[in-house]
C-alpha cells in the first residue's frame, strides 16, 4: 500500500481498536477518546495540539451532535484537523488546533 493509503486505513484502525473497547463499537466514549488521545497523540508535534487533561473540552468540541459519543465522522474530522494544524505549524503557522463551531 502506498503511504497515504496506509495512513487512511490506519485512521481507520484506530477509531475501531480504541472505540471497541467497550459496547458501543462504533462510539468513542469520554474514556475511550482520553485513552486514545494520551496513547496515540502524545508525542512532540501534537502534544501540544491535544490536552489530555482538557478531554472535557475536546470532546464538547468533537461531539458536533452533542450525544455524548464521538463517531467516526466526527473523530475524522478531528483527524484532518489535527493534519492541518500539523502543516500549518510545520510552515510557520503556529495557531491552535480549533474548528469554527
Ligand atoms: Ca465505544
Amino acid at each position: 500500500m502506498s503511504k497515504l493509503e496506509q495512513a487512511i486505513v490506519a485512521i481507520v484502525e484506530v477509531f475501531e481498536e480504541y472505540a471497541g473497547k467497550d459496547d458501543q463499537k462504533s462510539q468513542l466514549s469520554k474514556a475511550e477518546l482520553s485513552e486514545l488521545i494520551k496513547n496515540q497523540l502524545s508525542s512532540g508535534a501534537f502534544k501540544d495540539k491535544v490536552d489530555p487533561e482538557n478531554i472535557k473540552e475536546v470532546m464538547d468540541d468533537l461531539d458536533k451532535n452533542h450525544d455524548g459519543e464521538v463517531n467516526f465522522r466526527e473523530f475524522s474530522q478531528y483527524v484532518a484537523c489535527l493534519a492541518k494544524g500539523y502543516y500549518k505549524k510545520k510552515h510557520g503557522d503556529n495557531k491552535p488546533c480549533r474548528r469554527n463551531k
